[in-house]
């Protein structure tokens, strides 16, 4: 099966976790993930944050700590040489907020659930990049108006940039048939990026999965199912087209 790319197509590519898991990374469920045997609500909802921060910044702490140890694979890169031949028509969606798509060169591309290198004022909302870890008391505050510094992560229940969905929306709309999707190491349970493949139908376009376990629910939304490791799958894919 090839992945065809014409000179009126439009390429949406998706990636989550799986994608980072060839650089080192844990993905999020499943067995060995970084959720695995805890309560997701505690470490990723506001409501978690608000109840145990201490408990919240260790966790962030620490991948703060993994991600700086980390390089981006081939598949990163090979989404940097797609944008470099496609230009304006290529856009990438990340679920990932550990930076490596941005550290391999992607531009164009949308963090769809914050940056892990970032911190947020939770008072006044002031944003700046920020690698350093807080793993004991006290909780860092802000030097603007003493709210509590929180990671600038999206957590469950919170909305998602307005901006961000409406760029997806108008790429999406604008190439109609011409819309190729392809969403890589991803296990489509979190909205609404998991709903991005029901869009593509809408629009008539084409889809594509690549994933290491495809989970049967998401499978079956796609047009294309290619079983095996996002690192090793998307540089031989863009090999084979123009
Ligand atoms: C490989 C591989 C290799 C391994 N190669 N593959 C509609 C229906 C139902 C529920 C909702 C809905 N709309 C909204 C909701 C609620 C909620 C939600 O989706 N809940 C579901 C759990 C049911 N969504 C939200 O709350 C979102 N907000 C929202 O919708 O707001 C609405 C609103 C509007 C107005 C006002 C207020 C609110 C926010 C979602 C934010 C999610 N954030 C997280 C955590 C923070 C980030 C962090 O800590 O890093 O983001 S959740 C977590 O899951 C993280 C990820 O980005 C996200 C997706 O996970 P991902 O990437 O799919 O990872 P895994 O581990 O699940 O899968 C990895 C895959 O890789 C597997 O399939 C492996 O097989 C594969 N793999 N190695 C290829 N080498
Ligand atoms: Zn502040």
């Amino acid at each position: 099966m090839e992945l065809r790319i014409e000179e009126k197509t439009r390429l949406c590519v998706l990636t989550g976790a799986g994608v980072s898991a060839e650089s080192g990374l844990q993905t999020f469920r499943g067995q060995g993930g970084l959720w695995e045997g805890i309560a997701v609500e505690q470490l990723a909802s506001p409501q978690g944050f608000a109840q145990t921060p201490q408990l919240v910044w260790r966790f962030y702490s620490k991948r703060r700590r993994l991600a700086k140890e980390v390089h981006p694979n081939a598949g990163h890169h090979a989404l940097v040489e797609w944008e470099r031949r496609l230009g304006d028509r290529f856009l990438l969606v990340t679920q990932n907020v550990d930076g490596l798509h941005q550290r391999a060169g992607s531009k164009q591309i949308i963090p769809l659930h914050g940056h892990l290198m970032e911190t947020r004022c939770s008072r006044c909302q002031q944003i700046f990049f920020d690698e350093r870890t807080y793993e004991e008391e006290p909780l860092p505050r802000c030097k603007e108006c003493e709210g509590l510094l929180r990671p600038n992560i999206v957590w469950f229940g919170e909305a998602l940039d307005k901006r961000h969905l409406e760029r997806i929306a108008e790429f999406m709309q604008s190439a109609g048939e011409h819309l190729v999707f392809l969403a890589a190491g991803t296990s489509g349970q979190v909205y609404p990026a998991a709903g991005l493949v029901d869009e593509v139908r809408r629009n008539r376009g084409k889809s594509w999965l690549i994933d290491l376990e495809p989970p049967a629910f998401y499978a079956s939304r796609f047009d294309h199912v290619l079983q095996g490791k996002s690192g090793e799958i998307l540089p031989t894919l863009f090999r084979g087209s123009h």
